[in-house]
């Protein structure tokens, strides 16, 4: 990052990539591209303390885990994360086991998003590279027509330290989120959704787990998952209706309903403790597409959400960043531009591998109002998950994570 010029009110500052959001996206990206050597500046709008104690996701695929292992930044995750083997499924109050060693030869990694942040942001500050946090009103301009490549360099401007600055880059990378700023830039954006009648009530609790697996329950009261963050931490979900109201549970109400809908009668009991964090986790299927204007590109839940059942959400942010790397490469590193124009179409085939796992998942573990015949399929497709090789295979394959997309 190398400061061109300083104004009586303007910072500019001149870069590479512009990453604009320090959330898994952003940050993995801004190491990937130190190791392609490729220059970049991420800026966060929240402070560092509010993005490293933000609680989130808990499951990392085994290609996220072999990436940030590659890159060096995987030694506190193989110390303290929670190796799985499987995933318990539970109905009609039955436990059945679905052990993805022995089904694809690999496992996921429990550990929570907040501490992949946290090793990130350290890692990137201690090489000496920028995060700016606390960078307010940050707009985009220059990024004229979508398919100018070649066009003029794009610009950032944001407020920090109560000064102006100016970022001026080659590529920005809108890795903000789905409340960001990014995806309003992109021309011509079409979004496909699905809305799911229901949310998630989550709690993290100072409970010791009890199993060394995450337990998806599909309860006739809704559905139940029983996961955790490590030896100490239990973390819970349970199916609400989607306006449900926090307040109106109690921790005893909510106590009681995890006894009722996780398979307490099959040989499994959980401990309970003080409940350090709660909230509600509304339930949405988005695709955004494309995921490029010019030199714009979107990431993560910048472009994509899913619901969390099939635990994709950081895993899929992950991948669309795998891909940029690859084609900020190509058009930074090795003067192809046209690499550009294959983003979108590059990360979107897992995307939709990844909506289609997550919405089947959801539609397979959760009540959808009484109708019996519903019922029945699900319980039908949890017989067969939990009996045939080839559909147990099928979700564990999914689940793991499949490779990264390779740009063609
Ligand atoms: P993020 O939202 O994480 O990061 C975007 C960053 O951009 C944020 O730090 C934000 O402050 C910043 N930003 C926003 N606007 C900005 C602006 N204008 N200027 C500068 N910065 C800006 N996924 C799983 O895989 N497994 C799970 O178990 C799981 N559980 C979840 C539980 C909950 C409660 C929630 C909400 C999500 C869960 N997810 C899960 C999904 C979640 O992990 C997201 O997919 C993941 O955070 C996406 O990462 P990013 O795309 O980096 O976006
Ligand atoms: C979590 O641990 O937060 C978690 C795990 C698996 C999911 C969703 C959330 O599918």
């Amino acid at each position: 990052m190398s400061l061109r010029e300083t104004t009586l009110s303007v910072d500019v500052v001149e870069t590479q990539v512009a990453i604009i959001g320090a959330g898994p996206a952003g940050l993995v990206l801004s190491h990937l591209l130190t190791s392609l050597g490729i220059e970049s500046v991420v800026l966060e709008v929240r402070d560092r303390d509010y993005v490293e104690h933000r609680v989130r996701a808990g499951v990392l695929e085994s290609p996220s885990v072999e990436l940030l292992s590659s890159l060096g930044l995987a030694d506190r995750l193989e110390r303290d994360g929670l190796a799985h083997r499987g995933i318990e499924l539970a109905f009609n109050g039955r436990r059945h086991r679905l052990d993805f060693v022995d089904l694809v030869g690999t496992s996921i990694t429990v550990y929570g998003q907040q501490e992949v942040v946290k090793d990130l942001i350290a890692a990137r500050l201690a090489a000496g590279d920028p995060i700016v946090f606390e960078a307010l009103d940050v707009t985009l301009e220059g990024l004229a027509a979508p398919n100018d490549l070649d066009g003029d360099r794009p610009v950032v401007r944001y407020r920090h330290g109560g000064r102006e600055h100016e970022l001026r880059c080659q590529v920005i990378a809108g890795c903000d989120g789905f409340h960001g700023i990014s995806r309003d830039h992109v021309a011509g954006l079409t979004t496909a959704t699905r809305d799911y009648p229901f949310a998630w009530l989550r709690i993290l609790a100072e409970a010791a787990p009890t199993i060394d697996e995450l337990i998806y329950s599909n309860h006739e009261r809704g559905f139940a998952l029983y996961s955790m963050r490590s030896p100490t931490i239990t973390r819970m979900y349970l199916q609400v209706a989607a306006d449900e109201q926090l307040d109106t549970w109690s921790d005893d109400r909510i106590w009681s309903e995890f006894d009722e809908r996780l398979p307490t009668g099959d040989d499994f009991a959980f401990n309970t403790g003080p409940i350090i964090e709660r909230g509600i986790t509304t339930m949405r299927s988005v695709v955004a597409t494309p995921m490029r204007h010019g030199r714009l590109l979107l990431a993560g839940d910048a472009a994509h959400i899913v619901p969390p059942t099939g635990a994709k959400g950081m895993n899929l942010a992950i991948a669309d960043v795998a891909v940029m790397a690859q084609v900020l490469d190509a058009a930074l590193n090795k003067g192809d531009s046209a690499a550009l124009e294959r983003y979108t179409e590059t990360c979107l085939a897992r995307v939709w591998r990844a909506q289609h796992f997550s919405w089947w998942m959801t539609s397979m573990l959760h009540r959808f109002g009484d109708d019996p015949f519903q019922r029945e399929l699900q319980l039908s497709e949890l017989a067969l998950v939990t009996t045939s090789t080839a559909a147990a295979t099928n979700l564990a394959q999914n689940y793991v994570g499949l490779p990264f997309g390779t740009l063609r």
